[in-house]
């Protein structure tokens, strides 16, 4: 899968080439390429903003570098959507990453300064997508963490270990608590059922954890679940147990 994108930063996509994204890149499980606006400048100077119309603090982000830049990345990746990393955008998912991850390629466009002309909304670009209710300083950290999680979808991507991982529990689930060496710290003593050896049992135990997680910090994911009978007897028992304990 190929991705396109156009940064005014493009040395921060750099964070991409290590752990499973740069081990996907370097087994051709993905490509990334990057354009920087500044390279279509309006002119010698480099100037890719502009003061807004109708005046306001700032700058923002001129039509003709970003449209060539996209013209560019069209012509070097036919077919690619556009999409633009904005607050405004829709919420990004999960399910999104999955319907991404069957695309050839996609091109993201990260904004900079006060944001881009409107006209590029309304002719370039095909979807929004935002990573949370908050702004932060560019386009860059959401365009990555929207590739980060798409590549982890591609086949191959994820080694034995994390895959198994995924397909162990509905990923729609939050997850459930892990502990390592040593058995105690600070009189905090793991759970004897991870240390009971009985796998069938452990499954449960992780399933019913994050099930109740999930129910307890996000009733909004676990009313979306269609939870099996075994998830529904053990995310009642975990309520039970949770509401009769003092
Ligand atoms: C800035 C802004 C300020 C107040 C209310 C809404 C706002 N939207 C933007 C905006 O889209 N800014 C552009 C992209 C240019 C400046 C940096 N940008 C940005 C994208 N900041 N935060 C995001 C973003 C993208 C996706 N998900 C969450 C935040």
């Amino acid at each position: 899968m190929r991705f396109d994108v156009i940064s005014l930063f493009p040395a921060m996509f750099a964070a991409l080439q290590h752990g499973i994204t740069g081990r996907a890149f370097t087994q051709g499980l993905a490509e990334l390429v990057l354009w920087n606006p500044r390279d279509y400048a309006i002119n010698a100077h480099g100037q890719v903003d502009d003061r807004p119309y109708g005046g306001g603090p700032g700058m923002l982000m001129r039509y003709e570098p970003l449209a060539a830049a996209i013209q560019a990345a069209r012509s070097a990746a036919p077919g690619g959507q556009v999409l633009y990393l904005s607050p405004q955008g829709e919420p990004f998912t999960q399910n999104a990453a999955r319907q991404f991850a069957q695309c050839d390629s996609l091109i993201l466009l990260a904004g900079r300064y006060e944001g881009i002309d409107e006209r590029l909304l309304t002719t370039q670009v095909d979807t929004v997508w935002s990573v949370g209710d908050y702004v932060v300083s560019g386009g860059e950290l959401p365009a990555m963490l929207i590739i980060d999680s798409i590549i982890r979808l591609l086949p191959g991507a994820l080694g034995h270990t994390e895959s198994a991982r995924q397909d162990s529990f509905s990923t729609e689930l939050l997850d459930h608590p892990h502990y390592t060496r040593p058995a105690v710290i600070a009189d905090q003593a793991v759970p004897d059922i991870l240390l009971s050896g009985d796998h069938a049992r452990i499954r449960r135990w992780r399933l019913q954890q994050a099930l109740g997680r999930t129910w307890q910090q996000r009733p909004d994911l676990i009313q979306q679940c269609t939870l099996s009978d075994e998830e529904q007897t053990l995310l009642a028992e975990f309520i039970s147990n949770t509401t009769k304990s003092p």
